[in-house]
């Protein structure tokens, strides 16, 4: 802690080690509708590391996304379907495009209950999967 360090000189240089990391981000780009779930999903080799992912109706999500693939872009996108996917409509939720080492959360509202589709759009047929509402 801070406090337990003596002041060496009158400019205080913070260690670089406590210096927030650049790479993890949070979009709490909601409001809070239900009690949170809090799901992650890890994005590794181009492949995701679960093709499902469910949430209770009511319930507001915070999807941990845990890309580790090094260099590599990925983003998480939430649609109405793989039609809808596929068809170019807009999803219900997504992320920025970026690659990783990063982890960051999107808070979302879970949809009504029913089955869903994600999808990396970067990797549209590698990294897909079903979210379900229930
Ligand atoms: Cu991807």
């Amino acid at each position: 802690m801070v406090s337990a360090r003596r002041w060496s000189s009158r400019i205080w240089t913070q260690p670089r080690s406590t210096q927030r990391p650049s790479a993890a981000r949070t979009r709490p780009d909601v409001t809070p509708t239900g009690p949170v779930t809090e799901l992650t999903i890890i994005a590794k080799n181009i492949k995701w590391n679960t093709d499902t992912l469910t949430a209770p109706a009511g319930s507001t999500v915070k999807l941990n996304i845990d890309n580790q693939d090094n260099a590599i872009p990925h983003n998480f996108s939430l649609y109405a379907s793989e039609q809808a996917a596929l068809s170019g409509e807009k999803p219900l939720t997504t992320t920025k495009i970026q690659s990783g080492p990063l982890q960051e959360s999107v808070v979302f509202n879970a949809p009504a209950a029913g089955t869903y589709f994600f999808r990396c759009d970067v990797h549209p047929t590698a990294m897909t999967g079903t979210f379900v509402v229930q």
